[in-house]
C-alpha cells in the first residue's frame, strides 16, 4: 500500500476511535520498573489498553504476540498459564498479572491515578467494536499475521502515542515482526502539542512543558516528533516513520 494511503486509513482508524489515546497526563509518575504488556496491535482489547498507557503517560515495555506468533508466547502461558491471551500486563512494581481490557485498564487507573477507570476506555460493548473497526479501516479485520524475524539483542525504543497515524503503521509491523520494544508514550500534554510536527496548531517556538518526556527530547534530539525510533543494536536513530519501516524490514524480516 503506498504510504500516503497508509496514513490516511491510520487517520479513519484513530478517528473511529475519536481520538483516545492523544492527550496524556501531566501528573502521572513513571513507576521504577516498566510494566510489561503482552500485545497485539490489532487487537480490540489491546488497542483500549495501549490508549490508557497513553493517556496515563506511562512507558511499558512491549511483547508482541501477533496471529501465529512464537517470539513470545511460552513466557506469555509461564505467565498467566495454558489459556493466556492478550492484553496480558505485567506489572512488576506492585507483582500484578492480569488479562483483559478491563480488568487491565480499571487496575492501570486505580494504581496510577485513583481514579476509576473513564467510560471511554472501559471494555463496553461500544468501545470493543469502535476498536474492532479501527483494526478493520487497517485491512486487519483477519489479525495481524507473524512474519519470520531476526530477534534484536536489546529491545528496540520508539516514543509514540496511541492515536498517532504515523505511528501506527511502525507499531504494526514492530508487531508483526514480534520484535519486542520499549514503548515511551509522548501523549500530547498542551495545546501547543497538538498537530503535526512540522504544522503544529501553535504560532511561535515550540516549548514543551518543563521537566517532560518532551522536553527531555527535544533537548537531547533537537526535535520532537513521533515515531522515533532508537536501535541501540546498531547505534540507529530514525524519525520518519517511512524510513523506520524500510529499515525494520531490512535489518530484520528474513
Ligand atoms: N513525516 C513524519 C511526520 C510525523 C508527525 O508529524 N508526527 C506527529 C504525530 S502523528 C507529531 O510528531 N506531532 C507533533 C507532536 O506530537 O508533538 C513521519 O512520517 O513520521
Amino acid at each position: 500500500m503506498p504510504h500516503s494511503l497508509n496514513i490516511i486509513s491510520s487517520v479513519l482508524s484513530s478517528t473511529i476511535r475519536q481520538w483516545r489515546g492523544t492527550a496524556g497526563s501531566k501528573t502521572v509518575q513513571q513507576p521504577p520498573q516498566l510494566p510489561i504488556l503482552y500485545d497485539s496491535e490489532d487487537d480490540a482489547e489491546c488497542r483500549l489498553v495501549r490508549e490508557a498507557l497513553t493517556e496515563l503517560n506511562l512507558d511499558v515495555i512491549i511483547y508482541p504476540c501477533p496471529k501465529g506468533a512464537t517470539r513470545f508466547v511460552d513466557s506469555l502461558k509461564t505467565m498467566g498459564g495454558e489459556s493466556a491471551t492478550v492484553p496480558f500486563l505485567v506489572d512488576p512494581n506492585s507483582h500484578v498479572t492480569l488479562q483483559g481490557a478491563e480488568a487491565i485498564n480499571a487496575y492501570l487507573f486505580q494504581q496510577y491515578r485513583q481514579q476509576p477507570i473513564p467510560d471511554a476506555l472501559d471494555a463496553t460493548t461500544f468501545n470493543l467494536l469502535t476498536s474492532r473497526l479501527a483494526s478493520a479501516i487497517r485491512l486487519n479485520i483477519r489479525g495481524l499475521k507473524a512474519k519470520p524475524s531476526q530477534s534484536p539483542e536489546k529491545h528496540l525504543v520508539l516514543y509514540s502515542f496511541e492515536s498517532s497515524p504515523y505511528s501506527r503503521p511502525v507499531r504494526e509491523r514492530l508487531c508483526e515482526l514480534e520484535l519486542p520494544y520499549r514503548l515511551i508514550n509522548l501523549g500530547k500534554q498542551q495545546l501547543a502539542d497538538m498537530g503535526p510536527a512540522t504544522h503544529r496548531f501553535h504560532r511561535g517556538e515550540y516549548k514543551p512543558l518543563p521537566n517532560t518526556k518532551r522536553a527531555r527530547l527535544l533537548a537531547e534530539k533537537g526535535q520532537v516528533q513521533v515515531p522515533f525510533l532508537i536501535d541501540t543494536n546498531k547505534s540507529v536513530e530514525l524519525f520518519e516513520s517511512k524510513d523506520i519501516l524500510r529499515y525494520l524490514d531490512e535489518m530484520y524480516a528474513l
